[in-house]
């Protein structure tokens, strides 16, 4: 019997995946709903007359917070926008905190959802005939997503639905980069339309801005005259060619550089010139205070004023594509300038004027680099002592940390969501390779998660590790990460600093109320009984799972969940760590739990 091949229509939903495909989309994370009859009809016909090229591929995610971090993680280690797809109402509000890491890390994701059909009455293709299409009639959908989108709108006809989803990735794509949101009604994408030509060389993203002179001016002349010149950075890193940028001006004056927050890989941790790191600091860093001119270059906390600012009289500048963080509402940093420019532009022409002005003393430069240097060998030092477990074989995370890096070697591309342990990741990996790091950018915990997939989908090649909190673990949804990652073969390393429980909220606690009741009784943040966190990602996406308690184990153990990884497996591995929050002083807290007591694999 011959099949009757489905007649072929071009409709509002082909014309919208069209359109992202040629602005570069190349996968589209979707989670389905009873709006999306003309996407899967869609993507339906593509399979029966072999055009599947023509739309991004579709990578069925089973929750939307994951789908989002995916697409997260693509586009930060790509540059290139991505997409998802989500049900209305609903399915929007599934992204939740996804959204704002998207939006805080400056990433390009156009994000599409359904609406409930607008008609109830069988008036056009695809009118309601299902229960569930009252109930998600929601009165301001695109309100859930407003406060954290640069664009939303909704497509009313498929006469112009390719143009509004390339304006849509336009204003994505477009420093400072950001999530979009479109939506339209399942009438709308049911529509038939005529056939949309190809639009793609009309959209290109704003080019990149650079410093008026009179700034540029200003702040190489305030550079020259630095006895103590500092850049602080954050993010900076992820545009690469910022960091070689960065470095050939650094070398040029003899400027240290601090990281501060950092999401990136944004200074080689092995250059003289790097001066360390600093996240929620407890005290004042020497660093910043002996600084009398300070470049901030892309950071959205480049310090925590109320423990560490710099001095007083010193000059400080902002150079950021986002220089006064007009999406904060509280922001401030002193500064004599602020500009908005293209920072590997930007740092290129601070260069060249330091050059063409000439008159840097070079005895004045040498001295200070060697006077850095010494700074900067005295830290690596002191981490280097600090790189072994307790006596009684307790895995510390400084030793956790070095035993990762040197198990996984410097070619890996590392995501790290290690909370209460981020500073010790920082200076125990030492990362020195630009694109080698990923930070969420936000403060929605369980990015890694699904961003390592969206990273190794992205990275074929690359080890890809994620260095995880037990807390950020479980809020990553791992049964469905782990599902995706093996269904679109996108397999990582995720290593738990298993510490039982959140310390973080416990630390923020004791730093309000040092001596409080929270100090007294211990933290109340613990995950008690222990769940098996590994076995959650065996489960459900038959990952190599171990936990380790014991420092004598902990290189054998990586080196065979790396050996799983380098056979296409994902390989979880939890590591119990003590935690960071100091111990009750008093005598009514919970029993201790031992962390030695469960040591497995499978
Ligand atoms: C989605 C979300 N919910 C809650 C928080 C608040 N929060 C910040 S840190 C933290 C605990 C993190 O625990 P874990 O990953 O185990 O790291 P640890 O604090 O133990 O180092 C919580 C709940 C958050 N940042 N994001
Ligand atoms: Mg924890």
């Amino acid at each position: 019997m011959v099949m009757a091949v489905a007649e072929r229509r071009y409709t509002t939903s082909w014309a919208m995946l069209e359109a992202m495909r040629e602005a570069g989309v190349r996968y589209l994370f979707a989670n389905l709903g009873s709006d999306h009859t003309g996407i899967i009809e869609a993507y339906a016909q593509a399979r029966l007359d072999g055009s599947a090229a023509a739309l991004p591929e579709l990578v069925i995610c089973p929750h939307e917070f994951v789908a989002l971090s995916a697409a997260q993680g693509y586009a930060q280690v790509s540059g290139q926008a991505q997409a998802v797809l989500v049900h209305t109402d609903c399915g929007t509000q599934n992204l939740g905190g996804a959204l704002h890491n998207v939006a805080r890390a400056r990433v390009p994701v156009l994000i599409l959802a359904g609406l409930t059909p607008a008609t109830a009455d069988g008036e056009l293709p695809g009118s309601r005939n299902e229960f569930i299409h009252w109930l998600q009639d929601a009165a301001d959908q695109a309100g859930i997503v407003r406060g954290y989108v640069k664009y939303a709108h909704e497509i009313r006809t498929g006469r112009n639905a390719k143009q509004l989803v390339h304006r849509a990735l336009q204003i994505a794509r477009s420093e400072p980069p950001g999530p979009v949101y479109l939506t339209a009604a399942r009438e709308v994408m049911e529509e038939t339309i005529p056939v949309q030509p190809d639009q793609r060389q009309w959209w290109s993203p704003v080019a990149p801005m650079a410093l008026a002179d009179e700034v540029a001016d200003e702040i190489a002349t305030a550079l020259a005259g630095a006895s103590a010149p500092l850049v602080v950075t954050s993010y900076l890193g992820r545009d690469t060619c910022a960091v070689t940028a960065l470095a050939e001006l650094c070398e040029l004056a003899a400027i240290g550089v601090l990281e501060s927050v950092p999401m990136r890989m944004n200074f080689p941790a092995d250059h003289p010139l790097h001066l360390g790191y600093q996240w929620t600091t407890a005290s004042q860093n020497p660093v910043l205070a002996e600084a009398d001119v300070v470049l901030v270059a892309g950071s959205d906390v480049p310090w925590i004023p109320v423990t560490n600012r710099p001095a007083p009289g010193a000059r400080i500048y902002v150079i950021d594509i986002d220089p006064i963080k007009e999406q904060m509402p509280l922001w401030h940093v002193p500064a004599a300038a602020y500009a908005r420019a293209d920072l590997a532009t930007a740092l290129r022409q601070l260069t060249a004027r330091l050059r063409q002005r000439g008159g840097l003393a070079t005895g004045e430069i040498t001295a200070r680099a060697g006077r850095l240097a010494a700074v900067h060998r005295a830290q690596r030092q002191a981490w280097a002592a600090a790189e072994r477990p307790r006596a009684d074989g307790t895995i510390t995370p400084e030793y956790l940390v070095a035993c990762v890096r040197e198990a996984i070697g410097p070619g890996a591309l590392v995501l790290t969501e290690a909370i209460t342990n981020y500073q010790v990741v920082s200076e125990h990996l030492r990362l020195s390779r630009p694109g080698s790091l990923l930070g969420s950018g936000g403060s929605s915990l369980g990015w890694a998660g699904g961003a390592a997939v969206g990273a190794k989908l992205a990275a074929p090649e690359a080890t890809v590790v994620s260095l995880v909190g037990d807390g950020s673990y479980l809020f990553s949804v791992p049964s469905s990460v782990q599902w995706l990652a093996r269904r679109c073969g996108a397999p990582s390393l995720t290593v738990i600093f298993d510490n039982l429980g959140w310390a973080a909220p416990q630390m923020s606690a004791l730093m309000v109320h040092p001596s409080g009741a929270a100090a007294e009784v211990g933290a109340i943040t613990g995950f008690t009984p222990e769940a098996d966190l590994p076995g959650v990602a065996a489960a459900a996406g038959g990952a190599y799972a171990a936990a380790v308690s014991q420092a004598a184990k902990l290189p054998v153990a990586l080196g065979l969940a790396l050996s799983q990884l380098r056979r296409g497996r994902s390989a979880v591995i939890s590591v119990h760590v003590p935690s960071a929050a100091p111990p009750p002083t008093g005598p009514h807290h919970p029993a201790p739990v031992d962390p030695g007591q469960k040591e497995e694999s499978s």
